[in-house]
């Protein structure tokens, strides 16, 4: 029988499809897109290719618990299939709180809609770009690996949005894929990633078509260039709270 495939700590319903989408030669790899291929095996995916995914994603739940306020919205930006937001309404005990979940792919929300039920936190979808939302009476924003594709000029913009949309004492939780200044670190973490994903069952293969898919189109910086602009924008602090090899995750207080 099929297993449901766990978030801890929760788990999709659906049967996890394994991804090899890039398991046989290419001729021409095509920019990396959010399509209805990627959305079918993304829990596997993102989990076979994101260090930590799952510890985050169940910390982001805890951090939501703490810092959701009655009245207020908490918002996962780049929702994809709502691990994030399960997680967060999974931990949110206050009254009369949702969660706002935002993604630009119809094929994520598709599927995220389809294992979507609704309970005392209401979870609303929003098939937009996070650049047109109106971020306002925030308690928790969520931008669980989505910023880094955006292009770098928009990220400024975007973050003063969600600063601005957030009330005091709020938090932003960001997750982003981090490149480093020293070259041999840079090199290092790299490889670290490629052999987690080897140790993840993907072919040399597989990872150089994905390499050459993501390339122009998710776009790391340093975390001292993320801290650096989420103090520019107005936060009082931001600081990591995990790291993997090249993936961290950090949480900026307003
Ligand atoms: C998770 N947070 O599982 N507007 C809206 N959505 C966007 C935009 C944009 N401008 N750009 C990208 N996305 C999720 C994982 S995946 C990360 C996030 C990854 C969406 C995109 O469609 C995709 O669903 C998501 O951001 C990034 O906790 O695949 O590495």
């Amino acid at each position: 029988m099929a297993q449901g495939l766990t978030f801890a700590p929760f788990s999709f319903s659906m049967t996890p499809i394994k991804d090899s989408l890039y398991s046989q030669p290419l001729g021409h790899v095509s920019g990396f897109a959010f399509d209805d291929n990627v959305a079918k095996v993304f829990p596997d995916m993102i989990q076979r290719s994101v260090p930590g995914y799952q510890t985050i994603i169940t910390a982001i739940g805890l951090l939501a618990g703490r810092f959701a306020t009655p009245n207020s919205v908490c918002y996962d930006l780049g929702c994809s299939l709502g691990a994030a937001s399960f997680s967060m309404r999974q931990n949110i005990t206050v009254e009369n709180c949702k969660i706002v979940a935002v993604d630009n792919s119809t094929a994520m929300l598709a599927r995220f809609e389809s294992i979507l039920t609704q309970e005392k936190t209401p979870i609303e979808l929003q098939c937009t770009d996070i650049q047109d939302l109106k971020i306002e009476n925030a308690s928790v924003v969520v931008l669980n690996f989505t910023l880094q594709f955006l292009a770098l000029e928009k990220r400024q913009q975007l973050l003063a949005k969600i600063y601005n949309g957030l009330l005091p004492n709020g938090a932003l939780i960001i997750s982003e894929k981090l490149a480093f200044d020293d070259a041999r670190q840079q090199e290092l973490q790299i490889d670290l990633h490629h052999a987690f994903k080897k140790a993840q069952g993907y072919s040399e293969l597989e990872i150089s078509q994905k390499r050459t898919a993501l390339e122009n189109v998710l776009i790391p910086e340093t975390f001292a260039q993320h801290q650096q602009r989420l103090k520019s924008v107005g936060f009082s602090s931001a600081e990591l709270w995990f790291q993997y090899f090249n993936f961290a995750s950090f949480i900026a207080l307003k």
